[in-house]
């Protein structure tokens, strides 16, 4: 059965370009490169052309998440699974390929209406190393484990899991939190090494993004995030911890698009069977709230 292989890239929109810039090179430590397109500049990881694309306007969410397939036949192999699900799908046109820098990929929607779309053949430049925004000890985990993660809004999780199982992914619900609506059960799925690389069920607050989390291969990555995002006082929804399913060490901090960015170190890879927790292995306290996590971790 074909089967995505990575979340290989996203495209966001943002009403505030340059203050994207700033926060991806300085907070984060991605790569911005601008093309001179105007209303568009790319944020880098790895050697990758790009792993974001940011669209400059209107709007502060996400606007598509690309999902990687091996090669052509397996995109082949995708539309003859679309259509026996009876799912809607276009096949992007030659230009529609060139502005996204890949060989192919087909366009959908998923059960809460968040654009997916399925590729293959991202370009890569090799000649054309990452070269990270500020002063950085080591890179990102990407390789065989995608991008990151995202925690998307989903209205009907039975659904929402359906489709990301059609796709390819596994995963189940992993915790039992308590909110203050009640408790609410999150899945995670996944689809390479990383333990999870899609999560859904916390409530939305209207944005199909509730937050992306990205890896550190070294620790002092991190350390050196944490530093400058306090020194500069953007809100911390959740403060440092270390989860209960991927084991990584995190923490939550608003984005200037409102929904948060999850920086962390030291993610483990999936297990084979499944399980579910109440409450992660330490820290992750509670601080800004109103923000899209207001979870017991
Ligand atoms: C995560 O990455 C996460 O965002 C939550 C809420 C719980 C466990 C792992
Ligand atoms: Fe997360």
């Amino acid at each position: 059965m074909v089967a995505v292989t990575e979340l290989g890239y996203m495209g966001l929109t943002v009403s505030d370009g340059a203050a994207w810039k700033d926060y991806a090179a300085q907070c984060v430590g991605l790569e911005v490169h601008d093309e001179g397109e105007g209303d568009r500049f790319y944020l880098r990881m790895d050697n990758w052309h790009h792993r974001f694309v940011v669209h400059v306007g209107e709007g502060d969410d996400l606007a598509y998440m690309g999902w990687r397939v091996a090669g052509e036949p397996e995109l082949r192999e995708m539309e003859e699974l679309l259509s026996a699900n009876g799912i809607d799908y276009t096949v992007a046109t030659l230009e529609e390929n060139e502005e996204r820098s890949v060989l192919g990929h087909l366009k959908l929607k998923d059960p809460a209406g968040v654009p997916v779309e399925i590729f293959y053949g991202p370009r890569v430049d090799t000649h054309f190393p990452f070269y990270p925004g500020r002063r950085m000890h080591d890179g990102f985990v990407t390789q065989n484990a995608g991008l990151g993660h995202c925690l998307i809004a989903s209205t009907d999780m039975r659904a929402t899991y359906d489709f990301y199982r059609m796709l390819g992914l596994s995963g189940s619900i992993e915790y039992h939190l308590g909110t203050p609506g009640g408790v609410i059960k999150p899945f995670f799925m996944h689809c390479n090494d990383r333990q999870h690389s899609i999560a859904f069920g916390v409530p939305s607050d209207g944005k199909l993004l509730n937050h992306m989390m990205l890896e550190y291969k070294s620790i002092d990555d991190l350390g050196a995030s944490h530093d400058i995002i306090r020194k500069r006082q953007i809100p911390v929804a959740l403060q440092l911890g270390k989860h209960a399913n991927d084991k990584a060490l995190t923490f939550y901090s608003a984005t200037p698009s409102g929904w948060l960015m999850e920086l962390g170190w030291g993610g483990c890879k999936p297990e084979p069977q499944r399980s579910y927790h109440h409450l992660d292995v330490f820290g992750h306290g509670p601080e800004a709230t109103g923000i899209g996590l207001d979870v017991q971790l």
